[in-house]
């Protein structure tokens, strides 16, 4: 008797010719149905599709589940976990010294609003050339479940208690600050999320997504505000979302009146497609109060809602030399005998 083998099929190659598996990392060691393991899925998905070369890649984080997250994608690139609430601030100095390597921060709702807001608020201010995800749940999933900074005003424990406090909108705080690309999505909804991804990743400037993401374990309870309950009632998409990636010759024709498209700095395009309301991203004033609008009503607005592609990043203002300082010799960056002598003598 003949024993047929079946031969697998080839797998799917991307632009430059690497397969999903190439964009992988360790196994998730969260909690099943954690809204984080699916923005890492989108994650490595966008990357694959731009056809980043994983191996360039710079991602960092801090402290919480959220901060695991960047193990379980790229396993090929530079990874650096932080201190609790100290990414911007790692990546900012490492983007400094090379600055052409593509980067990306996957942080908590706890990391970046509550212990690393000083370091946050710093990073928007100075539009920093990074992807910058809050994977946010409303709660310190790490510790067991503490309200956030970012927790609605009633939204309760598990044990009952509301919260009281004021929360702190990531969004608004990046439109103010000066992220010039601001966008928020829910880990369920797949579409959306994979389009915004590879936006930002086309994005010249900081790109904030904060990510609800519910936290299955703590807060998916009646009562919160960040269960996938209460998003698949109250999620609003402000447009529906196309990205057509630059290396992508397609020309295709839409209907200006109901269509926005946004060219960004690579060649990519992004397309908004009108739902129920007019909505421009471009204008800042709208993204504040539609957001604003909507916290009164509870629901949570979703898609791109700010963008802004001209304003100048960290690296253009700091007129560094082409090279990465990172790779720059000794002799280029410490200054000579004769200079050292000169700058003493002006203190004479
Ligand atoms: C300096 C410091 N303070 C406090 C902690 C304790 N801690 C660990 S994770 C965490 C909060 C994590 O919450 P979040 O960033 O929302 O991530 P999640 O676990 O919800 O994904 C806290 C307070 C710590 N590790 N280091
Ligand atoms: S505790 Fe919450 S945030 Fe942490 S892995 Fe589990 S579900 Fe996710
Ligand atoms: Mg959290």
């Amino acid at each position: 008797m003949s024993t047929a083998t079946s031969t697998p099929p080839p797998k799917k190659l991307n632009i430059i010719q690497l397969d999903m598996s190439s964009y992988r990392g360790s196994k998730s060691t969260l909690c099943a149905g954690c809204g984080h393991n699916a923005i890492t899925e989108r994650v490595t998905e966008a990357f694959w599709e731009m056809g980043v070369e994983p191996w360039q890649v710079m991602k960092f984080s801090g402290i919480g589940c959220s901060a695991k997250t960047p193990a379980y994608f790229l396993s090929s690139s530079h990874g650096i976990n932080a201190v609790h609430g100290r990414a911007p601030t790692v990546a900012t100095g490492a983007i400094v010294a090379n600055r052409t390597l593509p980067s990306i921060v996957v942080t908590g709702d706890g990391d970046t609003a509550s212990i690393g807001i000083g370091h946050f608020v710093h990073m928007l201010r100075r539009n920093l050339p990074l992807v910058y995800i809050i994977e946010n749940n409303g709660v310190y999933g790490l510790t067991k479940g503490q309200f956030s900074a970012t927790a609605d005003v009633g939204s309760t424990l598990k044990t009952g208690t509301p919260n009281d406090l004021q929360p702190i909108d990531c969004c608004l705080l990046g439109i103010e600050l000066g992220a010039t690309f601001v966008a928020r999505s829910f880990s369920g909804d797949k579409r959306q999320l994979s389009a915004i991804l590879k936006a930002a990743l086309a994005h010249k400037g900081l790109a904030v997504i904060d990510v609800i993401s519910p936290c299955v374990t703590f807060n998916d309870h009646v009562g919160s505000t960040r269960s996938y309950a209460y998003m698949k009632d109250h999620e609003e998409p402000l447009h529906e979302l196309d990205f057509i990636p630059g290396y992508e010759d397609i020309s295709v024709e839409f209907d200006e009146g109901s269509t926005t498209e946004v060219r960004l700095h690579d060649g990519s395009r992004l397309r908004l497609k009108k739902l129920d309301r007019d909505y421009d991203p471009r204008d800042r004033m709208l993204a504040v109060r539609t957001i604003n609008e909507a916290a009164q009503t509870g629901e949570v607005v979703t898609g791109v809602l700010y963008i802004q592609t001209e304003a100048p990043t960290l690296v253009d203002r700091l007129n560094m030399t082409d090279e990465p300082l990172s790779t720059l010799p000794e002799a280029r960056v410490r200054p000579s005998r004769e200079a050292l002598a000169q700058i003493m003598d002006d203190f004479r």
